[in-house]
């Protein structure tokens, strides 16, 4: 059993290495990235009001991921190990977290914050051609994650739970790294 939170700049493969490895686990990848992209799809009420701040490459409001991960954090496939892949986005998601694992009676056994240097981030964003994936959005992406997501890897620093792994390799190589290192 494996319970995983990955971390890291857009970009860094945290979607690409989360899916692998819960595959490889065989337990749920949970993407918040995902589940609101199928929502903005889907034009559901919870897409209807995430959209404009994903095309503008900022973090949707708390509130409409809270109950959402809270929910899924219960489902039957989720009891014996998960990833979660792009929450916690800031520190007061993360001190939601916190609370909620305590509530279900769960602990995760690493964040892992994948580095990878801006120049090469970039690249990757606008080689990948999602629609949020221009480079004005691009750029906003990597200020907001500087601003509010790079306090989360501190966060879980200070909790000795931290484990960084060099995401500027080849997909295979990181999925080795990851195996040896915080999923085994
Ligand atoms: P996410 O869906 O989380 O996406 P991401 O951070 O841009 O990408 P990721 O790191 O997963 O990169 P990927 O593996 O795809 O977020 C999108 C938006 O959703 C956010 O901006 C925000 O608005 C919203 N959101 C999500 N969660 C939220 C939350 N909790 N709170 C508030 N808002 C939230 O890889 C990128 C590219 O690199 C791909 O093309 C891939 O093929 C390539 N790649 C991957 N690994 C590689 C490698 N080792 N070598 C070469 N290329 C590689």
């Amino acid at each position: 059993m494996a319970r995983l939170i990955f971390l890291g700049p857009p970009g860094a493969g945290k979607g690409t290495q989360a899916q692998l490895l819960a595959g490889l686990l065989a337990i749920p990848h949970i993407s918040t990235g995902d589940i609101l992209r199928s929502a903005i799809a889907q034009s559901t009420p919870l897409g209807q009001k995430a959209k404009s701040y994903m095309e503008k490459g900022e973090l949707v409001p708390d509130e409409l991921l809270l109950d959402l991960v809270r929910d899924r954090l219960q489902q039957p496939d989720a009891q014996n190990g998960w990833i979660l892949d792009g929450f916690p986005r800031n520190v007061s998601q993360a001190t939601f977290l916190e609370k909620l694992l305590q509530e279900l009676n769960q602990t995760f056994d690493y964040a892992v914050n994948l580095d990878v240097p801006d120049e090469i981030l970039m690249g990757r964003l606008l080689g990948r051609g999602r629609h949020d994936d221009n480079e004005q959005t691009v750029r906003k992406r990597l200020e907001v994650y500087r601003n509010e997501t790079e306090p989360v890897i501190g966060f879980y620093k200070e909790r000795a739970s931290l484990k960084v792994i060099d995401g500027d390799r080849s997909v295979e190589e990181v999925t080795q790294s990851l195996q040896q290192s915080v999923a085994f």
